[in-house]
């Protein structure tokens, strides 16, 4: 580590971070405004390196988004539509079975669900969901519906979170994606999310899967309204859960993209700031085994360089099957790799790249 271009106390806390020590969230701060970028990135690919080697995870994956009509008006989407407006689609349980008949003969793990909360829907729609989905693809990992989603179709079912989540496990969800989490500090989510469910449902609704055995992902959206302060207190809150739990896999910084929604006007931060965010996750989150920069958010550049700034992970191959990135301006208007395509980008990297099923298994 070049110690040299250290100061004010950083050195110690870089030392310490190095001989594998926790920090604080007031030296996290010191370090992410004070140190430069390439000694956050050099202590982070350290951490990673001890963590998972020179690997690279990347799994073979689908979408199914079911619907884009939502009950809640987050200013930051631009997936959203109303009910009948131009744009809006809410498919049958047919048509969702259909999508993923089109994957029988295919060597998919997962099929990863998410989409809007629909004011129609309720737990019995999703539990049957994921039944229909299990007899078309009984082999692939079912990895379905944000803790917002969740937390509605329990909520409306007068059943706390471990029964009605208990409910779709025995249906044949296994895991949960980190969607929902946005930025925990309420008065920042107020602003960008004030319809949308707490932050104390969110940890809740990930506590209760941790405790009944179902592996989930964190997620952070960054590089709008919110403070430095307010990724660390967020990543805080979420390195607090792992300690009691170890239930989460990966955590998954999302930019903050600003086309066609009402933050526009925040713009988006440079790719050193999305740089410096995965070091800077990849070193207070001591408890996380993998942190995961996720191509179709970033594009394919910044992930090659994400590879060296912690990441050990980029997601999967998509089928250009999820339109909420393309709908908020990535460049990936049509999200797909080939399995050549990530072998490629993670070797250009100097990386190498293991697949792997929803649980970090190698394939
Ligand atoms: O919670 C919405 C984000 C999330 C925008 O678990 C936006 O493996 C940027 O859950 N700019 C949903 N982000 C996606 C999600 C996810 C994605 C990748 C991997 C995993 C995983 C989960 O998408 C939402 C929100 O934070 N989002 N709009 C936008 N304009």
């Amino acid at each position: 580590m070049r110690s040299e271009l250290l100061k004010d106390g950083t050195a110690e806390i870089a030392a310490r971070v190095e001989s594998g020590g926790r920090i604080t969230p007031e030296e996290a701060l010191l370090l992410w405004r004070q140190a430069p970028l390439a000694v956050v990135g050099t202590l982070a690919d350290s951490i990673k390196r001890k963590k998972s080697g020179d690997s690279v995870y990347y799994n073979r994956n689908f979408h199914i988004e079911p619907t884009n009509i939502c009950l809640f008006r987050c200013k930051f989407c631009s997936y959203r539509r109303e009910e009948g407006q131009t744009g809006a689609w809410n498919m049958t349980l047919g048509e969702i079975e259909d999508a993923a008949r089109k994957y029988t003969d295919s060597p998919v793990t997962e099929v990863h669900i998410v989409g809007g909360v629909h004011p129609a829907h309720d737990l019995d729609f999703y539990t049957e969901m994921i039944r229909r989905i299990k007899v078309v693809l009984p082999d692939v990992t079912i990895k379905a519906f944000t803790a917002i989603e969740l937390a509605y179709m329990i909520e409306k079912a007068g059943m706390d979170y471990t029964t009605g989540l208990r409910i779709l496990k025995n249906a044949g969800m296994e895991a949960i994606p980190g969607g929902g989490a946005e930025i925990f500090d309420e008065d920042i989510r107020r602003r960008i999310c004030p319809e949308k469910g707490s932050t104390d449902r969110w940890l809740e609704i990930h506590e209760s899967a941790h405790n009944i055995g179902l592996r989930t992902n964190a997620t952070m959206l960054y590089g709008h309204v919110e403070g430095i302060e307010h990724r660390i207190d967020h990543m805080e809150r979420l390195r607090t859960l792992q300690d009691r739990t170890g239930g989460f896999d990966a955590f998954i910084p999302l930019k903050f993209r600003s086309a066609g929604n009402s933050m526009e006007n925040c713009g988006e931060v440079p790719v050193t700031d999305d740089l410096r965010t995965l070091a800077m996750s990849r070193i207070y989150l001591d408890n996380f085994p993998h942190i995961k920069a996720y191509w179709p958010m970033y594009g394919k550049t910044t992930t090659e360089m994400a590879l060296s700034f912690g990441a050990d992970d980029i997601d999967g191959t998509i089928d250009d099957t999820t339109k909420i990135y393309s709908m908020a301006g990535a460049e990936d208007l049509r999200p797909v790799m080939t399995v050549d395509d990530i072998k490629t980008l993670v070797s250009a990297a100097g990386y190498r790249a293991v697949e792997r099923d929803t649980f970090y298994n190698e394939v």
